[in-house]
C-alpha cells in the first residue's frame, strides 16, 4: 500500500473513532434547532406558555420540498395557536418561546418532536421538518373571571401553586394529553415568575386579571 493511501485510511479510522466517542452509544435527547431570521428592534413583550400567537408558517421536508405555506394555501390566513398546551407539535411549544411580535424563526424539528414514527397525512414516518414561522401578534391567553373561579379550588380568591398545577393537568387532559409532572412544574414556575407580582406565592384575583402586558 502506498504511503498516501495509508494516511487516508488512518484519517478515516480516526474520524470513525471520533464519531463513535461523540455518539457514545446513547441517543441524545431530541432538540429543536432554532434560528432567528428576523427580530424587530422594538419588542414590548415576549411569548411565554399560555400566550396566544397569531402565526404564518411554512413547512419543508428535509430535502427542501415545501409541504405547506399558510400565506399561499387554503384560506391564506394566519392562525392562532396557544403556546405550551400541545395544541400544536411539541417542536412549536419548545421553539416558539421568548419571541417578539414580528419575529421570524426557522425551526428544524426532529420527528420525536413532530409527527414521530407514525407520520401524519402527507408527512411520512420519521420526518424531520423545517418550519419558517412568523409571529404577527401576541395576546394573553383566555383569562375570564370564570376561569379564575374554576382554578381557585378552595374559593379563597387567590391561586396557590397546587391549584395552578391542577389546572394545567386538567387542561392537558382536556386536550387529550397525558399528564407530565415535570412540564407542569416548569410551566407553573414560569407562570408564577410572571404573574405573582408581589411574590407572596399566590396569584391574587387582581394579579390574575391585571393586564400588564398590554401596550
Ligand atoms: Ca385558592
Ligand atoms: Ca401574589
Amino acid at each position: 500500500m502506498c504511503p498516501g493511501s495509508m494516511m487516508l485510511l488512518l484519517r478515516c479510522l480516526c474520524a470513525f473513532m471520533l464519531l463513535l466517542s461523540v455518539s457514545g452509544g446513547k441517543l441524545p435527547e431530541a432538540e429543536v434547532q432554532i434560528e432567528v431570521m428576523h427580530r424587530p428592534f422594538l419588542c414590548h413583550r415576549k411569548t411565554k406558555y399560555g400566550d396566544m400567537l397569531l402565526v404564518h408558517h411554512e413547512v419543508y421536508f428535509e430535502n427542501g420540498t415545501m409541504l405547506h405555506a399558510s400565506r399561499n394555501d387554503g384560506d391564506k390566513q394566519p392562525m392562532w395557536v396557544t403556546l405550551g398546551i400541545r395544541q400544536v407539535i411539541v417542536g412549536w411549544d419548545k421553539g416558539l418561546q421568548n419571541m417578539c411580535a414580528g419575529e421570524k424563526r426557522k425551526l428544524i424539528v426532529p420527528p420525536e418532536l413532530a409527527y414521530g414514527k407514525d407520520g401524519k397525512g402527507k408527512i411520512p414516518p420519521e420526518s424531520t421538518l423545517t418550519y419558517i414561522i412568523e409571529v404577527l401578534e401576541i395576546r394573553n391567553g383566555p383569562r375570564s373571571h370564570e376561569s379564575f373561579q374554576e382554578m381557585d379550588l378552595n374559593d379563597d380568591w387567590r391561586l396557590s401553586k397546587n391549584e395552578v398545577k391542577e389546572y394545567l393537568r386538567k387542561e392537558f387532559e382536556r386536550h387529550g394529553y397525558p399528564p407530565n409532572d415535570t412540564l407542569h412544574e416548569n410551566m407553573m414556575e414560569d407562570i408564577f415568575e410572571k404573574e405573582d407580582k408581589n411574590k407572596d406565592g399566590f396569584i391574587s384575583a387582581r394579579e390574575f386579571t391585571y393586564k400588564h402586558d398590554e401596550l
